[in-house]
C-alpha cells in the first residue's frame, strides 16, 4: 500500500432491498471488493469492509403498494435474502447493515443539517407533477407519455427508451401517472439542492489532475460529466418513505435516496465500531483521518454519484476524507442479453445455491474470469461448465488431489522428506518464484481477472510438474525421488491455498485443512518451506466436482422458460391500426371451409399445405403456420376461415388459392380461426 496510508476503508455499493441479488451484482461489485479485502487482510493490513442494504427510495414504496404491505415489510424481506446470499458466497463484510437503522437515520439527518447550517444548499420552489388520485408527487420514472421527439408512446419522464432522448417530465405529451393512470397536475413544491456547479472547479482538479490512475471507464465518465457542466441537484423528495428533511417546514419531505444511501457507508462503519470498539476503534478514524484510504467498489451506473455527488457532499460537510479510488466495473450480460430483473433474465444467487449447493467458489471463479473490468462481458452456462470442468477440476483440483493421494499412498499421509533437487525441479521453482510480486502488482491495481489467471497459472505449473515427473511410475524404482517430487508438489499446493484464498475462499479453507497448515499469510507466498517434513496431513478430499451436461441444460431451459413466461405476462395487444371503411372490408371475400388434408410442405419449415372443402369444388391453400402446428393432422376435419378472393400465388413450386386466417397469440404462436358452430362449407364471413 501507498506509504502515505495506514489503513483502508472499503465500501461496496448498497443494493436496493426491493429484490434479491443476481450474478451481475456479484460480478460487478461484491466479488471484486471481497477479493481485495481478503488480500489486504492476508497481508495483515488494517482494513474494514462495509456493506449494507439501501432501503429507501420510490421503488420500495411501489413494490409495497403492489403487494399490499408496508415498505418496511418489503425491505425486511429482501434485506434478509440479500444478506444471506452474500454470506453464503463468502463476501466477508465486517458489517452488513441497513439504511433503515436508527444509527443511519440520525447520522444522515445530522449530515444534512451540518451542510444546511453552513448554507451549503440552495432552496428552490418549482412546479412538479402530482398525482391527485394517489396523492403523491411523481418521480420521473412514474410518469409516462408520448415522446416529444420521436412521438413513441410510453416514454418515461426522464428518458424515451425508443429514441434514447433524455427528457424532463414536463416535456411529455399527454403525461399519465403510472401509479393510478390519472393525468398528473403541476403543483409547486420546495426542495433543497446541492449546488454542484459551485463544486465543479475543485472536482475538476481533484479528479482530472490528481486521479489520472482511476480506471479509464471511471475517469472518462467523470470527464464527460465535468465537461458538460454540473447543475444543482435536488437532495430532497416529496415522499413518506425515507429520512425526514431535518428542517422546519419540511413536513412530507424526505432526503433523496441517493443523498442518504452513501452516508450509509459511514453509518454502518459507526455501528460496527460502536459495537466492537476494541477491534475497530473509533469510527471516525475510518472516515476522517487523512491516513485512511477510502475505496468504493461500485457498478458503472453509480459512477457519477460516487465520484461527483458524494465527494461534493463530503466536502460540503467538511470533516471527511475523499475516496482515493472508485474501481467500477462495466456490466455483465447473461447468454448475450442484458441482465434484467423485470424480464427475469438473471441468475439469482438464492436460486443458484439451491441448484449448485456447495459450489460458491465455482461461480466466484467464473465471474472473476469473465469480470467486466474494462468492457461489458458475458456469462454463459456453457462457459461456466467448461471453466469448472477443464480449469478448476482438471488443473487445480486434479493437481492437489494427486499430490495428496500419492502422499497418502507412499508416505502414510505425512509430508515426505526431500532428498534431491534436479535441474527440472529448480526450473519449476523458478517459474513460480515471482508469483507474489506478480499477484501483488495486479491486485494493487484492481486487476482481479488477471490476478486470478496468475493464480491458476501456478496450479498449471504444479499440474505439469506432476504430469512430467510421473512419481506414480517412479515409485517402483526410485522411492527417494518419488518422495522428493511429492514434497515439492505439496509445497506448491500450500502456495495455491494462499494464492487462491482471496478468490476461492471455500476451497482454500478446505485445502488448508487437508494440508494442515497452521500459519497462513500472504508473505509466505513463493516459499517452499511452508510444510514441514514429517508433518501429518489431513484427509484428501476433492476440491471441485465435475458439472454434468444435464445440470447446464436445466439452467438454459429455465432461462428460456422465464423468457417465455415473461413475454406472456408483459404481452399487450398492438394498438389499433389506423382506420378502414366498410367498403374496404367488403372487398375481402372471407369464407368457411373444412380441412380435408393438411401436411408439411417438403423442404420448408414454415409452410403447411391445406386441402379445403370450400363448397365450390375444393382448393389448395398454403399457410405459414407450420411452427405453430407441429402435428398438422390435428387440423384435419376442422372448419377454418379463409380469404377466398386473393389471386393464386406460387410458393415452393406449389399453388396457393387464398389465405387461412389465424390469430397471433401472445407467445407468437398462430392459431387458426374456426366458426363456433358447424356451418355449411362456402359460407360467407361478414
Ligand atoms: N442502491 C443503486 C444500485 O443498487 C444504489 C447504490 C447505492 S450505493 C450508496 O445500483
Ligand atoms: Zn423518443
Amino acid at each position: 500500500m501507498d506509504k502515505k496510508f495506514k489503513r483502508t476503508t472499503v465500501t461496496s455499493a448498497l443494493p436496493y432491498a426491493n429484490g434479491p441479488v443476481h450474478i451481475g451484482h456479484l460480478a460487478g461489485v461484491y466479488v471484486p471488493a471481497d477479493i481485495y479485502v481478503r488480500y489486504l487482510r492476508l497481508k495483515g493490513e488494517e482494513v474494514v469492509f462495509i456493506g449494507g442494504s439501501d432501503e429507501h427510495g420510490v421503488p420500495v414504496t411501489i413494490r409495497a403498494k403492489k403487494e399490499g404491505c408496508t415498505p418496511q415489510d418489503v425491505v425486511d424481506r429482501y434485506h434478509k435474502i440479500i444478506k444471506d446470499s452474500f454470506q453464503e458466497f463468502g463476501i466477508s463484510f465486517d458489517i452488513y447493515s441497513r439504511t433503515t437503522s436508527k444509527t443511519h437515520h440520525k447520522l444522515a439527518s445530522d449530515f444534512f443539517r451540518t451542510i444546511y447550517d453552513k448554507n451549503g444548499f440552495i432552496e428552490k420552489t418549482s412546479d412538479q407533477y402530482y398525482d391527485e388520485e394517489a396523492k403523491t408527487f411523481l418521480a420521473d420514472r412514474y410518469i409516462v407519455g408520448e415522446c416529444p421527439r420521436c412521438h413513441a408512446q410510453g416514454a418515461y419522464g426522464d428518458q424515451c427508451e425508443k429514441c434514447g432522448s433524455a427528457l424532463s417530465p414536463e416535456e411529455l405529451i399527454n403525461p399519465i401517472s403510472k401509479l393510478s393512470g390519472a393525468k398528473p397536475v403541476l403543483r409547486s413544491t420546495k426542495h433543497w439542492y446541492l449546488p454542484l456547479d459551485k463544486h465543479e472547479a475543485w472536482l475538476r482538479k481533484w479528479i482530472l489532475d490528481e486521479h489520472k490512475e482511476w480506471r479509464p471507464n471511471v475517469y472518462g465518465q467523470c470527464k464527460s460529466w465535468l465537461d458538460t457542466g454540473l447543475q444543482p441537484r435536488a437532495v430532497s423528495r416529496d415522499l413518506d418513505w425515507g429520512i425526514p428533511v431535518p428542517v422546519e417546514g419540511a413536513e412530507g419531505k424526505v432526503l433523496y435516496v441517493w443523498f442518504d444511501a452513501p452516508i450509509g457507508y459511514i453509518s454502518n462503519t459507526k455501528e460496527l465500531c460502536d459495537n466492537n470498539p476494541e477491534k475497530y476503534g473509533n469510527w471516525e478514524k475510518w472516515w476522517k483521518d487523512p491516513e485512511t484510504r477510502l475505496i468504493h467498489f461500485i457498478g458503472k451506473d453509480n459512477i457519477v454519484f460516487h465520484c461527483i455527488v458524494f465527494p461534493a457532499m463530503l466536502k460540503a460537510e467538511g470533516s471527511f476524507i475523499l475516496p482515493d479510488n472508485v474501481p467500477s466495473n462495466e456490466f455483465l450480460n447473461l447468454e448475450g442479453d442484458k441482465i434484467s430483473t423485470s424480464r427475469n433474465w438473471a441468475v439469482w444467487l438464492n436460486e443458484y445455491l439451491v441448484d449448485f449447493p456447495g459450489k460458491q467458489d465455482t461461480l466466484r471463479y467464473v465471474l472473476t474470469a469473465n469480470a467486466p473490468e474494462t468492457k461489458d462481458n458475458d456469462f454463459t452456462w456453457k462457459d461456466f461448465q467448461t471453466r469448472n470442468n477443464s480449469e478448476l477440476v482438471a488443473i487445480y483440483g486434479n493437481f492437489v488431489n494427486r499430490a495428496l493421494v500419492l502422499t497418502k499412498k507412499y508416505c502414510d499421509g505425512k509430508v515426505p522428506p526431500v532428498s534431491q533437487m534436479t535441474d527440472y525441479d529448480k526450473e519449476t521453482l523458478k517459474e513460480f518464484a515471482d508469483v507474489k510480486e506478480k499477484l501483488e502488482s495486479l491486485l494493487d491495481n484492481f486487476k482481479f481477472r488477471d490476478a486470478q489467471k496468475e493464480a491458476m497459472n501456478l496450479a498449471r505449473i504444479g499440474n505439469k510438474y506432476l504430469a512430467d515427473t510421473e512419481p506414480w511410475k517412479l515409485a517402483k524404482t526410485d522411492m527417494d525421488r518419488t518422495l522428493s517430487i511429492l514434497h515439492l508438489s505439496l509445497q506448491i499446493a500450500a502456495n495455491l491455498a494462499i494464492a487462491f484464498e482471496p478468490f476461492l475462499p471455500f476451497s482454500s479453507e478446505k485445502l488448508r485443512k487437508m494440508l494442515n497448515m497452521q500459519s497462513f499469510e500472504w508473505n509466505q507466498l513463493g516459499r517452499i518451506d511452508l510444510l514441514k517434513t514429517g508433518a501429518e496431513l489431513g484427509t484428501p478430499e476433492l476440491l471441485f466436482e465435475k458439472i454434468e451436461d444435464d445440470a447446464i441444460e436445466a439452467q438454459i431451459q429455465r432461462l428460456e422458460n422465464n423468457k417465455k413466461e415473461n413475454e406472456k405476462n408483459n404481452w399487450q395487444p398492438d394498438p389499433i391500426n389506423g382506420q378502414s371503411t366498410i367498403d374496404d372490408f367488403a372487398k375481402l371475400d372471407i369464407r368457411v371451409g373444412t380441412v380435408l388434408e393438411c401436411q408439411k410442405v417438403k423442404k420448408s419449415d414454415k409452410l403447411l399445405q391445406f386441402k379445403i372443402d370450400d363448397g365450390l369444388g375444393g382448393r389448395t391453400i398454403l399457410s405459414g403456420i407450420a411452427k405453430s402446428y407441429p402435428d398438422p393432422a390435428e387440423l384435419v376435419g376442422k372448419q377454418v376461415c379463409f380469404v377466398a378472393n386473393f389471386p393464386t400465388r406460387k410458393m415452393m413450386g406449389l399453388e396457393s388459392q387464398g389465405m387461412i386466417m389465424s390469430a397471433v397469440n401472445s407467445d407468437g404462436n398462430l392459431v387458426v380461426i374456426s366458426p363456433s358452430k358447424q356451418v355449411a362449407n362456402g359460407s360467407h364471413v361478414g
